[in-house]
């Protein structure tokens, strides 16, 4: 299953690669760890979207454990196990012990949540789950009708009411009917939205309260879906998304057209939650559980 995912990744991940190529390249050469050899681990961390944090503690590490000592394969192993465990993080949702599972998409405008939720929703499905949809976008008629698509053609239940319709209404319904179906697993799209939008941040709170009342414990994921191709600028936004929505994971979307894929690592340091996806394209099957170990595998191989 893993070289399965670190075929399919690789293929996604072609231009962050191409940047981690020039770093897996330091390893390569002769010589010993030394300032030179340190000042240009950090220069190459830091290209590679890793971010100033997680650059300066890697570095910090590798200084203390092989100052003076001959470059070899070792230092390349200790610095991709550093990678890893930036990443380490519990992985899949989290499900609802009882009654349906509720699954909150959110964030900025055109950063991907649509378009992950129909691959999510097919994902679920593939593993057996039913899944209600609500399209909880209600501002723009479009929107619905884009998420309609998707859910025809995945085969999934979808709740959606007029343009200017209350989002919480529809989540509320959505709610109602997973459960009156027995059906485990509702997912909820969103607007886009800036952390600035009061009103809109508003919107979503209310959202959730809605969910929280049909479902005990819901919603049981709240998935921030950041744009990519953003790199550093998507952890500034989602440090201030997250600090007005609690959110427990992220989804990093278009790593595919992107070489800003490291940013994955500054992402995961500064805000402390998990990526639990990753968009790697623009299909239904464009989705992957995020796993660590295979994601930095991926990277330098
Ligand atoms: N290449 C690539 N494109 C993606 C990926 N995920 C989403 N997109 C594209 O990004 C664009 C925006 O996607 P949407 O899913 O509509 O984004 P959204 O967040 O729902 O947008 P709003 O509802 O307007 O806020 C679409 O053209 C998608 O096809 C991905 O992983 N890779
Ligand atoms: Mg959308």
């Amino acid at each position: 299953m893993l070289k399965g995912f670190i075929e399919k990744i690789k293929k996604g991940l072609a231009k962050t690669r191409a940047v981690f190529g020039g770093l897996a390249g330091l390893f390569t050469g002769r010589g010993r760890v030394d300032e030179d050899f340190l000042t240009e681990l950090e220069k190459r961390l830091y290209l590679a979207d890793v971010g100033t944090q997680a650059t300066a503690d890697i570095v910090a590490r590798v200084r203390q454990s092989f100052l003076d000592k001959e470059v070899t394969g070792d230092v390349r192993t200790f610095v991709q196990g550093q990678l890893r465990e930036l990443l380490a993080a519990p992985a899949g949702i989290q499900r609802a012990p009882a009654g349906p599972t509720v699954i909150l998409i959110a964030g900025v405008n055109g950063s991907g949540k649509t378009t992950t939720i129909a691959k999510l929703a097919k994902k679920l499905k593939d593993d057996g789950h039913q899944i209600t949809v609500a399209a909880c976008d209600t501002f723009r008629a479009a929107a619905v009708d884009q998420l309609a698509v998707w859910c025809e053609r995945i085969g999934c239940d979808i709740v959606r009411a007029q343009p200017g319709s209350d989002p919480a209404s529809v989540a509320h319904d959505a709610c109602e009917k997973a459960r009156a179906r027995g059906w485990d697993t509702v997912i909820v799209d969103t607007a886009g939205r800036l952390h600035t939008q009061a009103h809109l941040m508003r919107e979503l709170e209310k959202i959730r309260r809605v969910l929280a009342k049909q479902v005990e414990g819901a919603p049981h994921e709240v998935l921030l879906v950041l744009d990519g191709t953003t790199g550093q600028n998507a952890i500034a936004q989602a440090q201030m998304f997250t600090q007005s929505v609690q959110c427990t994971g992220i989804v990093l979307t278009k790593l595919d057209g992107t070489a800003k894929g490291g940013a994955i690592f500054a992402i995961k340091n500064k805000l402390g939650l998990p990526v639990k996806y990753i968009g790697v394209g623009e299909t239904l099957d464009d989705l992957e559980p995020f796993d660590p170990d295979s994601f930095v595998a991926a990277l330098f191989e």
